[in-house]
């Protein structure tokens, strides 16, 4: 009986320590997760010139002098809630005219790039997100969403590239992403277009 009894005792004891060193190695998940995107997120402050070594798809070469080269990311499927998806570029000015834009995805799910003019007074971000999870593209000036490839598509991969040349009149445009739940997670960016 007493055995009997111990035993219990001891597999309870047993069962209190497996679920501990469950919680511990969820713990250790969440911070692996929660840092491993973090060197992308620095590497986006470089060029992606780059990357163009790296064996990942690249646009044909044209004779069109400016570029802008966009990045998208995301920190990855545990914050999907939150607003932790990112879209940035550089250079953040342009003179009018064609400009060459490359995007390249960073981050673990598929993106695009929609670019929409602002409105006077109106910033970055302050678009009205539809039940659907997106923006109104009324007005877009142009689109890289096409995987490895120029102009309109189902997205560009994580990992590669997609890329498309426009031509941008003066004034301030908003480059966004408008998948699903990405305005709203913080995909969107002022460029500022000036006159030649
Ligand atoms: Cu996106």
């Amino acid at each position: 009986m007493t055995s009997g009894q111990n035993d219990t005792l001891h597999r309870g004891f047993s069962r209190g320590v497996g679920i501990g060193l469950v919680v511990a190695l969820s713990g250790l998940l969440l911070v692996g997760f929660s840092f491993a995107p973090r060197p992308g997120i620095g590497m986006m402050g470089q060029s992606p010139r780059s990357w163009s070594t790296n064996g990942v798809c690249t646009p044909p070469s044209n004779s069109v002098k400016q570029s802008l080269d966009v990045t998208v990311s995301d920190m990855g499927m545990m914050m999907n809630r939150a607003r932790r998806m990112v879209l940035s570029a550089s250079p953040s000015t342009l003179v009018s005219g064609k400009v060459n834009i490359l995007v390249t995805n960073f981050g673990m799910r598929t993106h695009e790039v929609v670019i929409l003019p602002l409105a006077n007074g109106q910033s970055a971000g302050q678009r009205i997100v539809g039940t659907d999870g997106k923006v109104d593209e009324t007005g877009s000036v142009g689109e890289v969403s096409n995987n490895c490839n120029a102009g309109v598509g189902e997205g560009i991969l994580p990992g590669s590239r997609g890329w498309a040349t426009v031509d941008l009149a003066p004034g301030r445009y908003e480059l966004i992403c408008n998948l699903p739940g990405h305005y709203a997670a913080g995909m969107y960016y002022e460029l500022q277009v000036k006159s030649l």
